[in-house]
């Protein structure tokens, strides 16, 4: 059982729903939750922290006795089209302010998430296999292919056990993504169940590589608790849920919505994901350390909405109550 998690970019898509579920497995005081800004609702320790500042991640690290890192923050693909130079910084000097703190301090485990994007045009594009070139077309991607090899060579040169998972895109209603190319694939829910039309940036028939948030947090910690003996890649594991397009996740969502609507409009962010692979192999995730994904389109569909209907229905009770209260 590790002693004192830290997170990085616990604000995010995934750290909101990972911190949760860390806090319920391990212990809320064995969890800090840290990001560069504060969260909207402080449950459990928070610590704020700018992971670009050196000095500041290792004196955290030290002070607080922390023994794991799951290293989430990062500017993701579309958002870091933006400004190149300035999203390689960030994602390049917090990743190794990590990488070295977790040497100098002793770190047990460090979890560094890759992504789909390290893929490009020239891979197989159906179920891409690990070990495949990586010529990735956005600087996010070239980060993450960069960061990979940082974590391997972290790992051979001084021992530090860092994993890696290749994420794909993640759908989930715990907290909205912030600037990568698959976010369509969450906002669609969002607009279906508030009985809006969604225009969505990317063609019909762009099918990529996606997960349940859900899977991907069981991922990540079935990862982070495997022996160390299992773990054969340390570069970063391609990671599967449920490959779908545009077209086939609103044919989904229309099972409960047959009104729904969608246009389509694709922008720069339809290259990007025409770049990335329509499936991906992840055997060696399902060999090492004995991944399996439980959600199909259809159930992470079901997933989706259920608890976005919930989200809205507690809210509109809460305005309901809150109306009442003060007439
Ligand atoms: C993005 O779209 O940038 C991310 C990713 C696939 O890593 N969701």
């Amino acid at each position: 059982m590790p002693s004192t998690i830290l997170i990085t970019g616990a604000n995010g898509q995934v750290g909101t729903t990972l911190t949760t579920e860390l806090r319920r497995r391990y212990g809320s005081h064995r969890v800090i939750a840290s990001d560069i800004s504060p969260p909207r609702d402080a449950e459990g320790r928070f610590i704020r922290l700018d992971v670009t500042d050196g000095p500041s991640v290792t004196e955290l690290i030290r002070r607080e006795g922390v023994t794991q890192v799951y290293h989430l923050a990062a500017i993701l693909s579309a958002n870091g089209e933006a400004d190149p130079l300035r999203s390689w910084r960030i994602n390049m000097d917090a990743l190794l302010n990590v990488l070295e703190a977790a040497r100098t301090e002793g770190i047990e485990r460090v979890f560094y998430p890759s992504s789909i994007a390290v893929f490009g045009n020239n891979v197989a594009g159906v179920n891409t296999p690990d070990e495949s070139i990586l010529n990735p077309t956005t600087v996010y991607g070239i980060s993450k292919a960069a960061g990979e090899n940082w974590a391997n060579y972290y790992h051979m040169r001084f021992g530090v056990d860092v994993r890696s998972i290749r994420y794909p895109g993640i759908i989930g209603h715990g907290s909205k993504p912030g600037g990568g190319t698959t976010d369509y694939a969450v906002e669609v829910f969002y607009r279906a169940v508030q009985h809006q039309a969604y225009t969505c940036y990317l063609a019909p028939d762009t099918t990529l590589p996606m997960i349940y948030m859900d899977d991907a947090v069981r991922a990540t910690i079935e990862l982070m608790e495997a022996p160390a003996d299992s773990i054969r890649r340390r570069t970063s594991y391609n990671l599967s849920g449920c490959s779908f397009s545009p077209a086939e996740v609103t044919e989904a969502i229309r099972n409960y919505y047959p009104q729904f609507t969608l246009q389509y409009a694709p922008d720069f962010r339809q290259a990007i994901a025409a770049s990335w692979p329509k499936s991906i192999d992840d055997s060696a995730a399902r060999q090492d350390w004995g991944w399996q994904p439980a959600y199909s389109l259809e159930r992470l569909c079901e997933g989706m909405i259920t608890a976005l209907r919930k989200q809205y229905e507690d809210s509109a009770a809460g305005a309901a109550t809150r109306e009442r209260n003060l007439a």
